[in-house]
């Protein structure tokens, strides 16, 4: 039986499903023995929006809340990235104007820092207690809550309504996106822009980055699926542009219809989607293959090392890891520990399997022979960071776009 769309109603077509799965950021305190929540994992396409979507979302309160393992600014790219993504939508869009900003998924401030360094308005939404926190410390506004039509009337009554509306990462969280974006409508002025960034399905197909599905990412959208969401609501997608971060992503500017002119890259950029196939099934079961045979490499790889005695690591105890590491069977058999920088993360044990996760100091000490590479989308970063590991002839495994070694 086919499910329901999320965003139109229409039937979803699955494609992949990775069976039963624990939360990707649901970090285990050792020693705590209570069963861990599970979950099926399982994506599909629309048949009538082109949507591709989890089939069976999990409720977002056991997603996002007081102790939510994701803090955006461990990465300094990522702080650059988000500088120049303020500074492009301040001098573009906001110039000679007395603005506020609005950001959805503000997280610990990584963005909204910048408006604040150039003395605009802003106002952050964050549903996540301890990133909001975090936030707020950096003296940024923030609210924390779940931003939905009701929270959008409240901010409009109380702080007027935004100039700018921002969301990285965010909206893809959102099963509820017609409610997001009717809460959009009602909080921007009638001049004001929508933009938003997220992980570009494009990417995710042609680099076979199934680890970029799990719990948090409800929706993975194509510029298509997400125009014919947001012209529901009457508004108008006026500029995209790619993005290298996290993997492959787009970022999109949306404005009410017919108040801007539109870029050629929208048109450019449809063109390629266009010859990408991503609203045809039939991609979608290539890519399911391709999912499979990466899987089959992976746990062959690591066999063959673990049966000639090299001794694996992981590096980034990332939400994407527990996709990778559940799916394919993973253990402390093929991977000793995981690196991580985040301070929430250490000590405690990766969801569903139980790895140990380790400061970076613990890695720097350890020499281990090889690193399986978690945090990929910060390759560069990472590589650059870890220029002693592998000088001193430490091994970089890879797994997207193909499964190898460095
Ligand atoms: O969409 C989402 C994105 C934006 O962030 C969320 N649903 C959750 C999260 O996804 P993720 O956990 O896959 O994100 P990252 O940025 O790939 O995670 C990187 C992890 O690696 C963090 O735990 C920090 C760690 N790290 C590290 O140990 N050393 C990262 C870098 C750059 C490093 O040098
Ligand atoms: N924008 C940041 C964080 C992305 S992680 C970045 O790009 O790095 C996704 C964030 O969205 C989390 O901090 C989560 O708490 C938040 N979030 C989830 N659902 C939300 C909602 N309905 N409204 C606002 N924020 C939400």
């Amino acid at each position: 039986m086919n499910t329901p769309c999320l965003c139109c109603g229409q039937d979803v077509e699955a494609f992949l499903s990775f069976g039963s799965m624990p939360l990707a950021n649901a970090f285990v305190a050792p020693g705590d023995s209570r069963p861990e929540y599970r979950y099926s994992l399982a994506v599909g396409i629309c048949s009538e929006c082109t949507m591709v979507q989890l089939l069976k979302p999990v409720p977002r309160e056991k997603l996002f809340h007081e102790a939510y393992a994701y803090y955006s600014s461990t990465s300094s790219r990522m702080s650059d990235h988000f500088r120049r993504f303020a500074a492009d939508v301040h001098t573009q869009y906001l110039v000679g104007q007395s603005p506020l900003v609005v950001e959805l998924g503000s997280n610990d401030g990584i963005m909204l820092q910048h408006f604040v360094d150039r003395g605009v308005r802003c106002l952050g939404i964050e549903p996540s207690a301890n990133v909001a926190s975090a936030a707020k410390v950096r003296g940024i506004p923030t609210i924390c809550r779940f931003f939905d039509e009701t929270l959008a009337r409240q901010i409009a009554a109380e702080h007027g309504r935004a100039n700018a509306i921002l969301a990285a990462n965010v909206l893809c969280h959102i099963q509820d996106l017609h409610g997001a974006l009717q809460g959009m409508r009602a909080l921007l002025t009638p001049e004001g822009v929508v933009v938003c960034e997220d992980p570009y399905l494009g990417d995710l197909v042609s680099r076979t980055a199934y680890d970029q599905i799990y719990d948090e990412h409800i929706y993975y959208f194509s510029l298509a699926s997400l125009q014919s969401a947001f012209a529901s609501h009457d508004f108008e997608l006026i500029d995209a542009s790619r993005q290298e971060v996290h993997g492959g992503s787009m970022r999109y500017t949306f404005a009410a219809a017919g108040t801007r002119k539109v870029m050629p890259a929208v048109f450019r950029l449809r063109q390629v989607e266009s010859e990408l196939g991503l609203s045809n099934p039939e991609t979608f079961h290539r890519f399911r293959q391709r999912v499979e045979r990466s899987r089959q490499e992976l746990i062959a790889l690591l066999a063959t090392l673990t049966a000639d005695g090299r001794r694996v690591v992981g590096y980034g105890a990332t939400s994407k890891s527990t996709t990778v590491i559940n799916y394919c069977g993973l253990t402390t058999q093929h991977i000793a520990y995981i690196s991580d920088t985040t301070p929430g993360k250490q000590g405690k044990l990766t969801p569903g399997a139980h790895i140990p996760v380790q400061p970076r100091e613990h890695f720097l000490a350890d020499h281990p022979e090889y690193a399986l590479l978690f945090a990929w989308n910060h390759q560069g970063e990472v590589l650059e960071k870890e220029a002693a590991f592998t000088s001193a002839g430490g091994k970089w495994i890879v797994y997207v776009p193909e499964v190898g070694i460095l």
